[in-house]
């Protein structure tokens, strides 16, 4: 079993997770984690703070001249900005530094909710760790799943579909194409004029004080057949994806394949008709089903797309009301991004990462890489031969 708990606040000493169930003897460097930290970092319309961090991790515990030993894998991603946060971040008892405090929360974010519910009169209290500078570590940590997948060839990739209404044609690109494209554009767009009006429209935002969201796609080439299983809810891996993808900051909807397309067409024109052929097996003529039929993996590309909301801290800020003199007044404005739909498809790309891992080291699990790769070649001769 794989599971990981993370913990740190956004402007204090910096970021950690616990990451237990790799086997033993998977290679891993701070290099293969580094790369995607600092592909998070970049994007047209990202604020002040990434000129500030460097995300690099260092590694804790559970890793030995450049091999996994099968305990837990602590990861630690530090945060330079601690620096100038020292006296209002301090663990140590003492009086709040009273220009920090936060009383006027933002709409659209976990501000207000979070003041009521944990019973913070100081929104800093909330904001620290609801911000998503958490995902520098769920990049970590997807990092590590990566590694593990790569070894069984799997492959995940993330590319940006549309900012602010402005979408990006992908017509005649195979997945791989669209990758590399992506990763030669600053707002990660595959498409070259989608990428040019895409900047554009994040200008735009900023020029008004304003922010905006998107779309992002994550594909997992090379997944094998059977991971997940429609025996019990919870162990469905397209429920599991998707709340992965929910789980991060400022997501508010998921599609898989057609997804909700497919839902104002017939079911002849969605079905993936099957076909056999001796030397490859079952085949499909699409994938309108992204891969996975009745929570399971079905062979093909798992294709998920998610819709990020403009960021909820506003340069020109909403109504909202002070949560010690209840007084009407604008929301606090922090220093932030404009948008971040870029970065927010490699955070997408990290916790698909992650359970997907998680669904191989439950199907193929064993205490070694070796006993997980026997198990799954014997596992992959049985498919062949159905
Ligand atoms: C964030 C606010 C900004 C972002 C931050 C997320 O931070 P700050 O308030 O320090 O300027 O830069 O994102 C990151 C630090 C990051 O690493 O992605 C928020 O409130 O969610």
């Amino acid at each position: 079993m794989l599971r990981y708990l993370n913990g740190g606040e956004s402007h204090g000493k910096g970021l950690i997770a616990v990451l237990e169930g790799i086997p033993s003897g998977l290679p891993l460097t701070a290099a293969d984690i580094n790369r995607d930290l600092s592909r998070r970092q970049k994007g047209y319309g990202r604020g002040g703070r990434m000129r500030i961090e460097q995300d690099h991790v260092e590694f804790w515990s559970g890793i030995r001249k450049g091999m996994t030993l099968g305990t837990p894998i602590t990861l630690h991603v530090a945060n330079r900005d601690w620096e100038n946060w020292k006296d209002i971040m301090a663990p140590e008892p003492g009086p709040p530094v009273t220009e920090k405090v936060v009383t006027c929360p933002r709409p659209g974010h976990a501000d207000l909710v979070g003041a009521i519910k944990y019973n913070h009169r100081d929104i800093r209290n909330v904001l620290e760790k609801a911000s998503a500078r958490e995902t520098a570590i769920r990049v970590a940590i997807g990092g590590v799943a990566k590694r593990l997948l790569a070894e069984f060839g799997i492959q995940v990739y993330s590319f940006t579909v549309e900012i602010g209404g402005v979408k990006a044609s992908l017509k005649g690109l195979t997945t791989e194409q669209a990758f590399q494209q992506a990763e030669e554009s600053e707002v990660r767009c595959p498409e070259a004029d989608g990428s040019a009006r895409m900047v554009e429209r994040i200008r735009e935002a900023k020029h008004k004080g304003d922010t905006l969201g998107g779309v992002f796609e994550v594909i997992v080439m090379n997944p094998p057949l059977g991971l997940g299983s429609y025996a019990q809810w919870d162990r469905r891996l397209t429920g599991r994806l998707a709340m992965a993808l929910m789980s991060i900051q400022a997501m508010k909807g998921v599609e898989v394949g057609m997804g909700f397309e497919s839902a104002r067409k017939f079911g002849s024109e969605v079905h993936d008709e099957i076909f056999y052929e001796r030397s490859t097996g079952f085949i499909r003529g699409t994938n309108n089903a992204g891969g996975l039929e009745g929570g399971i993996t079905n062979g093909q590309p798992i294709v998920l797309r998610t819709a990020m909301k403009p960021i909820a801290t506003l340069y020109s800020p909403k109504k909202s009301v002070d949560i010690q003199t209840k007084e009407p007044v604008e929301a606090t404005i922090e220093r932030s991004d404009i948008c971040t739909v870029p970065a927010a498809g490699v955070v997408g790309e990290a916790v698909v990462a992650y359970e997907m891992a998680a669904a191989l080291v439950e199907k193929f699990g064993g205490d070694t890489l070796d006993e997980m790769r026997r198990n799954y070649d014997s596992y992959q001769a049985y498919v062949k031969q159905f």
